[in-house]
């Protein structure tokens, strides 16, 4: 049956969930509160890794990617986008008014600007001090759990019972210019059906994007897995395919249209958080390490 509404998202974003939930029980759709609930996130500046404030790559540049999917199907994503703090509402327009699906760099920005979103400078000082603090070693290893303070990604369940996501990141830290992780990309760091239900993923997204995970773990809802069992299959995969996995963090948030929620990491310290009648509760991630 058609569960009551509500939203789950990755680390303890309990601001975002909250935001987007309480929107659900007012009536708000699915994509509404996705959009809204990220934007909490991208808009706080002490997420080093997410929006305004997020770390920059190894030549000081922030570039953001993120993505959203609506019931329907459709989707929009951005990717390198500079100087434009909400990365997910860029993405929503060129879901709904463009003919495509993903717009990259100047031509993201151009569009955002020509659609009334304004540039402004998304290094923080506390973030430009720790890329130059970084520069001194210039060593690049991902960091496994950045607790609380990490890529958001979000589903959410309607009172129509339809489902939205959306995912946003600045990416890895002190990535190389130019790079692009999973949570653009639709089917590697989100992926929808209003069908089956919705995944999402945090951590190493190359790791995401070998493995198309979000899209992997539909499908596995598809032919009948529950959430967790699906996000258990697609971690393993992960496992079996990278031999160097214990150096790096994965994790899949998932939920079903019944309202099931699974999620499964390769290291413990994951944790998601889930806002449903009214309440917001966090919980730890099973996990394989
Ligand atoms: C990326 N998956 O760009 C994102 C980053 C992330 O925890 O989730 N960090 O690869």
């Amino acid at each position: 049956g058609k569960p009551n509404p509500i939203c789950v998202a990755t680390w303890n974003f309990h601001k975002a969930s909250k935001k987007a939930g309480e929107m659900l029980y007012e009536g708000a759709s699915a994509l509404d509160s996705v959009e809204q609930g990220v934007r909490v996130e991208e808009g706080n500046i002490k997420n080093t890794t997410v929006g305004n404030g997020g770390a920059p790559d190894r030549d000081g540049n922030v570039t953001l990617d993120a993505s959203i999917m609506a019931p329907s199907g459709e989707c929009g994503s951005v990717v390198y986008l500079k100087n434009i703090a909400h990365p997910v509402s860029v993405a929503r327009k060129v879901m709904e008014e463009t003919p495509h699906v993903m717009l990259a760099g100047e031509g993201a920005l151009q569009f955002a600007i020509q659609q009334g979103f304004k540039k402004q400078n998304l290094l923080t000082e506390e973030s430009e001090k720790a890329w130059k603090e970084w520069l001194k070693k210039k060593e690049y290893k991902p960091i496994i759990n950045i607790e609380n303070h990490d890529t958001i990604g979000m589903l959410c369940i309607d009172e129509a019972g339809d489902i939205a996501g959306a995912c946003t990141t600045s990416g890895l830290a002190y990535k190389m210019n130019g790079r692009v992780g999973d949570s653009p990309i639709i089917g590697a760091g989100l992926y929808l059906d209003n069908e089956i239900g919705g995944a999402v993923a945090t951590g190493m997204g190359e790791a995401v994007m070998k493995s198309v995970g979000s899209f992997l773990i539909v499908e596995l809802m598809r032919q009948g897995k529950s959430p967790q069992q699906a996000c258990e299959i697609a971690i393993k995969r992960i496992i079996e395919k990278n031999s160097n996995y214990k150096d790096f963090q994965v994790a899949f948030l998932a939920l079903n249209k019944e309202g099931e929620v699974g999620s499964f990491c390769i290291h413990k310290g994951f944790t998601y958080v889930k806002y449903q009648n009214k309440e917001n509760t966090n919980t730890p991630s099973e996990y394989y390490i």
